[in-house]
C-alpha cells in the first residue's frame, strides 16, 4: 500500500479521497491556492501545500508547481480527483517519469478515450453498440454531405477531441450542411488545437446513461451498472440516480459484458464511465468514455456498497478485481439512490453566487449522505465550479429514495448565497419526474412550465 498521497483537487471531492485514505492508513498532502488557504481539504490533510494564485491556470493546472509539491513531500501516488487534472494525459505520463504513481488509466488510456472518434471505432470493434455514423474523421464538407445522405437526416457532426457539448453542431437537411461543418470545424480546432470532426444520426430526445466500470491491471474489467444522468441543463448534470427507471436486468447484463470485454481488451485500468445515449426506443449506444472518478460516483456506491475511490487507490496499487469484491455477482446492485447536485447559482438563472455561507445546515438521519467541504461562515470563491454540496439518499426502492431526498431537501439550510435546493425541491414533487418521464430536455421544460405558473399567478393578482 502507498504510505502517502498527494491530492491535486480542492472541494468536495479533495475531502473524499482524504476519506478513503483515512480508512485506508494513508497519509495524505493537500495542494490549495491563495483563494483556498481556509478551506476544509487543507485542514483535514496531513501536511499541505500552497501551489500558486486563486485561477486555476496557475495552481491547480500548473503541472510542474503539483509535481514539486509531490516530490517535496515525497508521495508515493497522486490522486487527480474530477476535472483539472484528471484526464491530462500528459500529466499522467509526467507522474509516472517522476516515479509518483498516477490514481487513474495508463495515459495512453487516456489519450485514446480522449480522441472520441478513435474511441468510438475501439467500441464497434469489440460490439459494444454505437450510433450509425461516419468511420473514422471527415475530412471535407463534400465528405460529410455523403457520409449525412448515407446516414440520413438529422446527423450530428463533433470535434474528435470535445466532450461536454462543445464543437458540436446539428444538422438537419443539406442545406445546413456546408456551414454548420466549416463553423464546427474552426470551432474545434480554435478550442482543441485540432478540429477533427465526426457524425452520428442525431438522437431528438435522448435519455444519458452512463456505466461504471472498474479495471485492474491483470486485464480483468467489472460493470457495476448504470446511471440515469437525464437531469441536466447546458451539460451541467443536476441530479443522478441509480438505477435508471429504463434500463431492464437484460439490457444491464447485455451491456456490462459487453464493457467487461471490450475494455479488457483496451487494457483498461482503474475507475471509469462509458457514456451511452438511449433513444427513443429505449436502445443504448455509446457516445464516449471518461477516464476519471465522476461527480456522481456516490450513487452508484450506495446501490452496490463499494467505495469507489477506497478502490481506485487499491487497483493503483496492482490489486486485483476479486481482491475488492471477493463475490462477483452480476445483480450485485441493490436499492435506489438518488443525488442532487446543490450548486452555488441562482436556481432558474444559473448564474454563480459566489460569497460568504451565512447559516449551513446538513440533513441526516437514515439513508442520507452529503458530501460537501462547505461550512457555516465559509467562504464560496469565484474562481471554480459551483458545486458546494452532494446531497445522496438511498432506499430500498425509487420511491422510499424520493421520499428521503424530500425530507432531506426541507431540512438542508443554505443561507447567504443562492443554492439549486429550490430547484430540486420542485423536481422531486414533479409528477413527470415521479413517473419516470424525463430526458435530456426535462429540465428545459419544467422551467418553461414554472415561468407558466407564474404568469398565470400574476394574471390572476
Ligand atoms: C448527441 C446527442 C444526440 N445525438 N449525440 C452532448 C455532450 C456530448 N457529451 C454528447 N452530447 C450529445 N450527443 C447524438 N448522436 C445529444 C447530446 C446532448 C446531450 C447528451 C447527454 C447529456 C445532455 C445532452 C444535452 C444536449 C445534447
Amino acid at each position: 500500500m502507498f504510505k502517502k498521497i498527494l491530492i491535486a483537487n480542492r472541494g468536495e471531492i479533495a475531502l473524499r479521497v482524504i476519506c478513503a485514505c483515512k480508512e485506508l492508513g494513508v497519509k495524505t498532502v493537500a495542494v490549495y491556492s491563495d483563494a483556498d488557504r481556509n478551506s476544509l481539504h487543507v485542514r483535514f490533510a496531513d501536511e499541505a501545500i500552497c501551489i500558486g494564485p486563486p485561477r486555476s491556470s496557475e495552481s491547480y493546472l500548473n503541472i510542474p508547481a503539483v509535481i514539486s509539491a509531490a516530490e517535496i513531500t515525497n508521495v508515493d501516488a497522486i490522486h487527480p480527483g474530477y476535472g483539472l487534472l484528471s484526464e491530462n494525459a500528459n500529466f499522467a505520463e509526467v507522474c509516472e517519469s517522476s516515479h509518483i504513481k498516477f490514481i487513474g488509466p495508463p495515459p495512453e488510456v487516456i489519450r485514446l478515450m480522449g480522441e472520441k472518434e478513435k474511441a468510438r471505432q475501439a467500441m464497434k470493434k469489440a460490439k459494444v453498440p454505437i450510433l450509425p455514423g461516419s468511420d473514422g474523421v471527415i475530412a471535407t464538407a463534400e465528405e460529410a454531405r455523403e457520409w449525412a445522405t448515407q446516414i440520413g437526416y438529422p446527423v450530428i457532426v463533433k470535434a474528435s477531441a470535445g466532450g461536454g457539448g462543445r464543437g458540436m453542431r446539428v444538422i438537419r437537411n443539406e442545406s445546413e450542411l456546408e456551414g454548420s461543418f466549416n463553423s464546427a470545424q474552426s470551432e474545434a480546432a480554435a478550442a482543441f488545437g485540432n478540429g477533427n470532426l465526426y457524425m452520428e444520426k442525431f438522437i431528438e430526445r435522448p435519455r444519458h446513461i452512463e456505466f461504471q466500470v472498474l479495471g485492474d491491471s491483470h486485464g480483468r474489467v467489472i460493470s457495476l451498472g448504470e446511471r440515469e444522468c437525464s437531469i441536466q441543463r447546458r451539460h451541467q448534470k443536476l441530479l443522478e440516480e441509480s438505477p435508471s427507471t429504463r434500463v431492464t436486468e437484460e439490457m444491464r447484463s447485455e451491456i456490462g459484458k459487453g464493457l467487461e470485454k471490450s475494455l479488457s481488451e483496451i487494457g483498461y485500468v482503474n475507475a471509469g464511465t462509458v457514456e451511452f445515449l438511449m433513444d427513443e426506443d429505449g436502445s443504448l449506444h455509446f457516445i464516449e468514455m471518461n477516464t476519471r472518478i465522476q461527480v456522481e460516483h456516490p450513487v452508484t456506491e450506495m446501490v452496490t456498497s463499494l467505495d469507489l475511490v477506497k478502490s481506485q487507490i487499491l487497483l493503483a496499487t496492482g490489486a486485483k478485481i476479486t481482491d475488492i469484491i471477493p463475490k462477483i455477482d452480476r445483480k450485485g446492485q441493490r436499492g435506489h439512490a438518488i443525488e442532487c447536485r446543490i450548486n452555488a447559482e441562482h436556481p432558474e438563472k444559473f448564474t454563480p453566487s459566489a460569497g460568504k455561507i451565512k447559516t449551513f445546515h446538513i440533513p441526516g438521519g437514515l439513508g442520507v449522505r452529503v458530501d460537501t467541504a462547505a461550512y457555516a461562515e465559509g467562504v464560496i470563491p469565484p474562481y471554480y465550479d459551483s458545486l458546494i454540496a452532494k446531497l445522496i439518499t438511498f432506499g430500498k426502492d425509487r420511491p422510499e429514495a424520493i421520499m428521503r431526498m424530500q425530507r432531506a431537501l426541507e431540512m438542508f439550510i443554505v443561507e447567504g448565497i443562492h443554492t439549486t435546493i429550490p430547484l430540486h425541491r420542485r423536481i422531486l414533487a414533479d409528477a413527470e419526474f415521479r413517473a419516470g418521464n424525463i430526458d435530456t430536455k426535462y429540465v428545459e421544460r419544467l422551467l418553461a412550465r414554472m415561468q407558466e405558473e407564474r404568469a398565470e399567478v400574476v394574471a390572476l393578482t
